[in-house]
Formats: C-alpha cells, sequence, structure tokens
C-alpha cells in the first residue's frame, strides 16, 4: 500500500496516528507528495480528481480517499473498536467530533489562502476573514466546554481535534488558541503526550521541496 504523504499535511498525520495507534505504520509506503490548492499536482490528479492527500493507493489498484475513509479502513483492518466504538452512541459522537476537526482544519486552510492570495494582514477588514475568524473562535470556545468530555477517552474524533489544535500552533501562533482555554489547553497537553501524537509531529521541510509547497 502507498500513501500519498506529507510531514506538514494535519490530514494526512490522522492517518498516520491511527496507523500508530493500531500498530500497522509498517504495511504502508509513504510518499513525499507536494500539494497546492492552486497549483494540483498531475500525480495526484490521476489518482484522486480533486488533488487531496492523504490519498491511499491499495495493492489490488484500488484507490482510497480522504482521510476519513482511510482512517476507518485501517481501523477496521485492526479490528479496532476504541478509535471508532461499536456501540451507535459512541461510533455517532466520535465521527461527528470528526466532522467538527475535520471542519476547523478546512477553514484554517482556506483561511490561510484566502489571506495569501489577496496578500492580506491577519488582521486586515474583510468580511470572510472576520467570519473565519468567527467561526475558528466558536468552535473552540465550543471545545473548551467540552474538555471534560474530550478526556473520556481517545478515538476517531480526539485525534481530528488533537491535530486541528496542533496545527494551530503550527500555522497560526499569533491566534493563541490557549488564552481562556485552560481546559482545552490542558486536555490537548495531555493528548500530545501519547507515542501516536509525538511520533506524528508536523514537520516543515518546506526548505527541501523546490516549489516550497504548502502541504
Ligand atoms: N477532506 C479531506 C481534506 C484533505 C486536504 O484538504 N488536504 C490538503 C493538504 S493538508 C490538500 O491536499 N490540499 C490540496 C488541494 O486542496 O488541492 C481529507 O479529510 O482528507
Amino acid at each position: 500500500m502507498r500513501l500519498f504523504w506529507s510531514p506538514k499535511s494535519p490530514f494526512v498525520r490522522k492517518v498516520m496516528v491511527v496507523l500508530h495507534e493500531t500498530d500497522q505504520v509498517g504495511d504502508v509506503d509513504t510518499v513525499r507528495t507536494p500539494v497546492q490548492m492552486a497549483e494540483p499536482n498531475p500525480q495526484v490528479l490521476e489518482a484522486n480528481p480533486l488533488n487531496k492527500i492523504p490519498t491511499l493507493l491499495l495493492d489490488d489498484g484500488r484507490v482510497l480517499l480522504d482521510s476519513r475513509v482511510i482512517c476507518e479502513f485501517f481501523a477496521r483492518r485492526a479490528n479496532d473498536t476504541a478509535l471508532y466504538p461499536n456501540d451507535d452512541a459512541g461510533y455517532f459522537e466520535a465521527t461527528s467530533l470528526q466532522a467538527l476537526g475535520d471542519g476547523l482544519l478546512d477553514l484554517l486552510l482556506v483561511w490561510r489562502n484566502w489571506h495569501r492570495d489577496r496578500g492580506l494582514a491577519h488582521d486586515a477588514a474583510d468580511p470572510y476573514l472576520d467570519a473565519f475568524g468567527l467561526k475558528v473562535t466558536t468552535t473552540l470556545d465550543h471545545l473548551e466546554s467540552r474538555a471534560d468530555e474530550l478526556g473520556e477517552r481517545f478515538d476517531i474524533g480526539r485525534v481530528s481535534i488533537a491535530i486541528a489544535l496542533a496545527h494551530l500552533d503550527f500555522r497560526w501562533g499569533v491566534l493563541d488558541w490557549r488564552a481562556g482555554r485552560p481546559n482545552l489547553a490542558a486536555w490537548h497537553a495531555e493528548v500530545s503526550d501519547r507515542p501516536s501524537m509525538r511520533a506524528t509531529r508536523i514537520l516543515d521541510d518546506s526548505a527541501t521541496l523546490a516549489d516550497g509547497s504548502a502541504s
């Protein structure tokens, strides 16, 4: 199996955390794959018409996308019931939290591109920037109010939220997301110490890439 991979992509990191949690890292060949929203990569497009990573190429020729499907594929392959609980309540709580974490990440990626493409400063006046900021703040406040619940287990929802918060540290230090959110910050410090999270820390290898790709 080959995984279109980048050490900077938070969505790829979800897959890598699942591989570590389920002891399958050795089963996958990772292929460093630069992608940029505004400059589609022909190699990725051939397998995934949306030009996104992670994309998983199976040995029998099938292609799996996106991170949600690939994470669940590996959890099922390992008969995991921790990341994806068997009971309906647990499963839908985990996958709904995953949707929240992934949605936060989608928002952060678009927000960054919006700034960069228009050459706007962080605090520039723009209705889209205001809306992006409001949604991110509202999501973080919501998570702060659920910090106790987050600490109850480590499932795919918690994986996604933990990685989204780490992505804020990587790209959005200016937001200082921990300020006023002590419980969320404490939860994040704890989960970041898990071996699977430590082994998959985001690494900025831009300097080694010819085009300095964003992901
Ligand atoms: N919903 C997708 C999102 C993946 C995604 O946005 N990946 C980014 C890199 S972090 C990407 O491939 N961007 C390239 C593009 O949008 O063209 C998933 O969960 O895998």
